[in-house]
């Protein structure tokens, strides 16, 4: 087989990235090691940032999103015994959001490369990129039985973090970032109609947060130890719990119902750096993991793949390598930014085992600047809004 860019992985990142490419007149092969209905079980991100919105709809993949996702302004931040407040992106930034959740996306996406008869190979196993630093790359796989060789000019890694991309890259070259988080959280999605605002709650029980998808579906959040196991958390625990941290007033409005979807998932930042190795480019989560407090993930996996297949359209229109030169720096602008954003919020708004009564002072007085200054509010509507894409 042959294509001009292989890009392995069929998350957002990788089925994004073709239709992207696809619109610049640039072929791909997409290989996906799992199901499409596996791929189409994994409740994730929801929250996705104007940038994304952006993309989405130019690229032609908005007409659902516009029609069921829920637009919104901003987020709310609670906390126990305190005023909750609003931190407007619309009115600091000019900037919107919207829910619509990621298993939606990934539906859209699939819609559009049936729609055009793209290739995208699921079940593809073994996997490897090879020649990356060489004019010849290709890669190697099993398919239906058959061991296949697909030739091309760039590799997209768009293979998660557990992918083989970034493993495939000599560790001398790489240089990895982490920082683990002493919980994780506790998700669950119900048929039941959400809050209104996406609200983030600090309590001494541990963290909360409401978000939605649609007018008729929830999703909430709480802080758990990381040695929690699904199997502990009935619905019932769940809805008590959660209803504990809310502000009381806020607890009385969340309508429980039963769950259909619970997952515990652990905190992480992650980075590697540089994104590229040779033509291999690495983008969203093969690249870099955000903890989930500031909903970045998706959205980071978004900015990657514009600023990718806006480099590779540059080079296969004029022959200009100076974008794909500058790929990786410019793409890490961008994930620092939102790994700061986000391990900023996760330290405001959860309750570490380890901190002292100091830690718990500062935070809470922390909160307390954020509530009073309007400086502040504007500061945290910047990053939370997401930093507007460099030109090219
Ligand atoms: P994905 O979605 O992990 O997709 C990678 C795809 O590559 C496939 N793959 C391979 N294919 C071929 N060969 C191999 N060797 C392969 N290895 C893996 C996988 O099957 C998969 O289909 O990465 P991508 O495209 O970069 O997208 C990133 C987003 O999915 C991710 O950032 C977010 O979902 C993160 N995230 C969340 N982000 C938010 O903004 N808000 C959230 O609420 C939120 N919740 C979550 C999350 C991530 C989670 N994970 C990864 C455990 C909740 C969870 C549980
Ligand atoms: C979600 O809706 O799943 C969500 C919202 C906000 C976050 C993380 C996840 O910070």
């Amino acid at each position: 087989m042959k294509t001009q860019v292989a890009i392995i992985g069929g998350g957002p990142a990788g089925l994004l990235l073709a239709e992207l490419l696809h619109r610049h007149g640039i072929s791909s092969v997409v290989l996906e090691r799992q199901t499409r209905e596996h791929v189409l079980s994994r409740i994730r991100a929801g929250i996705l940032e104007q940038t994304t919105v952006d993309v989405l709809r130019e690229a032609g993949l908005a007409t659902r999103m516009d029609a069921e996702g829920h637009e919104h302004d901003g987020m709310r931040i609670a906390w126990a015994g305190r005023d909750d407040f609003f931190i407007d992106c619309a009115k600091y930034q000019g900037k919107r959001f919207m829910a619509y959740g990621q298993v939606q996306i990934q539906e859209d996406l699939f819609a559009a490369a049936d729609a055009r008869g793209a290739t995208v190979l699921t079940e593809a196993l073994d996997v490897t990129p090879h020649e990356m630093t060489g004019e010849r790359p290709f890669v190697t796989f099993h398919h239906n039985g058959d061991d296949v060789r697909l030739d091309c000019d760039y590799i997209a890694g768009c293979d998660g973090f557990h992918g083989v991309s970034r493993k495939s890259i000599p560790a001398t070259v790489l240089r990895e970032f982490e920082k683990a988080y002493p919980f994780g959280w506790l998700g669950i999605l119900s048929r039941t109609p959400p809050l209104t605002d996406v609200t983030y709650v600090n309590h001494p029980r541990g963290f909360a947060l409401a978000s939605q998808r649609t007018a008729m579906l929830s999703r909430y959040y709480i802080q758990v130890p990381l040695e929690d196991r699904i199997e502990d958390w009935s619905d019932d625990r769940f809805w008590g719990e959660l209803t504990r941290r809310f502000p009381p007033e806020m607890a009385r409005r969340i309508v429980t119902g039963p769950s259909i979807e619970k997952s515990i998932a652990p905190l992480r930042s992650f980075v590697v750096e540089p994104m590229r190795h040779g033509r291999l480019f690495l983008c969203g989560d093969a690249a870099h993991i955000v903890p989930p407090t500031g909903a970045k993930g998706i959205n980071l996996a978004v900015s990657d793949v514009y600023y990718l297949s806006r480099a590779l359209a540059a080079f296969y229109r004029d022959g200009s390598a100076s974008l794909l030169d500058g790929y990786s720096a410019m793409a890490l602008r961008r994930v620092w930014s939102s790994e700061r954003t986000s391990w900023y919020l996760t330290n405001l708004l959860h309750r570490f085992p380890t901190s002292s009564e100091f830690d718990q002072r500062a935070q809470e007085s922390e909160l307390d600047y954020l509530k009073g200054s309007v400086h502040a509010q504007a500061a945290l509507a910047e990053q939370y809004a997401g930093m507007p894409f460099e030109s090219a």
